[in-house]
């Protein structure tokens, strides 16, 4: 907006030029999520208490959880909040990308608060059935993938990590594989959100990842030297995820083990959704597969162990995803996720080494 608004006058008043410079804008957009999401989140939380909006623990996990109950949740209304409304002050928002990764993260949002609100006016920890929450996530990423499909100038090219002269398109398939990867990406850190600070660490860290991806993908010199796909107005997207890290820094303040807020569906599923949405139209849809490694990590645990009990009737971690099965050998909560963002952090700095390596 400050763009669109203010620029337009810098002939006038010089100083208005610094609207002009993305780099400028992505920094203030991530300052201003994250004085939103810093400044409000005592009063969110507050509200949330005096609503009784607090966690029911299920009380098949590790022990440990129980003391959590009670932990005020929907805390992701918050940091959607913070990214929409700092996007929405530095982004050029002429461009048709921004509104699309707006309404991935806000439609996701929705299907996250209503799963968060069902749970709460039931009093018991369900919400939403699988099946319901999965086909909202479906239909919603599939008009997402179909709006891109045909907006003017997109492609369908795929770019595969370390390959350069490999760019396969896949055509009508490309709106199946859309979906594919912005479902999944949302679902992935939803079942990563079970440790405080477990799931924004690396959030954060793809988020900056993809802040740096969309960057490059936007500019045309560089991409050119790099050998990358060039897409006009993509750098717009690094605005969006500088507003996801700015707002997942300020509620990382309150999520921070011991936590006094999780950020519920309605924070991990958008999310995840909006990761998702960004590597697609940066077309570095693959690399999501590396940036957010430790979501991966966390589905791939709960499937190999839903597939092992299903088929042999015997686990193959103590308990999934993942993060329980180390919280049940008696790793203290703090370290495993500490661990994991260290984890996250490597992978994150070899998904941008692929960036030269072609
Ligand atoms: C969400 N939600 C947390 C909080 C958060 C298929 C199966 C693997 C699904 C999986 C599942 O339900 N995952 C989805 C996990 C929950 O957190 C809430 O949910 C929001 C995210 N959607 O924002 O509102 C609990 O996690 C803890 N938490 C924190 N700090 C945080 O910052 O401590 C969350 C955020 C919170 C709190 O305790 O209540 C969750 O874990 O439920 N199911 C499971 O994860 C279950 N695993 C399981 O059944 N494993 C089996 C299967 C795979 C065969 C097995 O291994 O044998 C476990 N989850 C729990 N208890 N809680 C097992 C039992």
């Amino acid at each position: 907006m400050f763009y669109n608004w203010l620029y337009p006058f810098h002939t006038e008043y010089s100083f208005l030029n610094v609207f002009r410079y993305l780099s400028f804008r992505i920094i203030y957009a991530a300052v201003t999520a994250f004085l939103i999401a810093f400044v409000l989140a005592p009063w969110v939380i507050r509200k949330l208490q005096e609503i009784k909006l607090g966690q029911q623990i299920r009380e098949d996990g590790p022990k440990s959880h129980l003391a959590k109950s009670g932990t005020p949740t929907m805390g992701g209304v918050l940091i959607i909040f913070a990214v929409v409304i700092s996007t929405l002050l530095w982004a050029d928002i002429s461009r048709a990308y921004v509104w699309l990764v707006l309404a991935s993260t806000m439609g996701f949002g929705a299907i996250g608060f209503v799963d968060d609100y069902l749970k709460f006016v039931k009093a018991q920890s369900k919400g939403l059935t699988a099946g319901q929450k999965f086909t909202a996530q479906i239909v919603l990423a599939l008009a997402i993938a179909i709006a891109l499909y045909f907006l003017p100038g997109y492609t369908t090219k795929l770019s595969i990590p370390f390959f350069k002269n490999f760019v396969p398109d896949l055509g009508w398939f490309y709106i199946a594989f859309a979906v594919l990867v912005i479902v999944g990406s949302s679902n992935a850190v939803n079942l990563t959100d079970g440790l405080d600070g477990l799931a924004i660490g690396p959030v954060m860290i793809a988020a900056l990842a993809y802040t740096i991806v969309a960057y490059i993908v936007g500019h045309r010199v560089m991409s050119d030297y790099l050998l990358i796909q060039h897409i006009e107005g993509a750098g717009e997207l690094a605005v969006f995820t500088a507003s996801i890290l700015g707002a997942s820094l300020g509620f990382l303040w309150f999520n921070s083990y011991p936590a006094t807020v999780f950020m519920g569906d309605v924070g991990s599923l958008p999310l995840g959704a909006a990761l998702g949405t960004v590597a697609v139209i940066s077309k570095h849809e693959l690399l999501l597969l590396m940036v957010g490694g430790v979501f991966v990590i966390e589905a791939i645990s709960v499937i190999f162990q839903v597939v092992s009990f299903k088929s042999r009737g015997t686990r193959i971690f103590l308990m999934a995803p993942i993060h329980h099965h180390f919280e049940m050998k008696g790793w203290e909560e703090p370290k495993i996720v500490v661990r994991l963002w260290i984890i996250a952090i490597l992978l994150a700095l070899l998904s941008l080494s692929t960036l030269k390596l072609r």
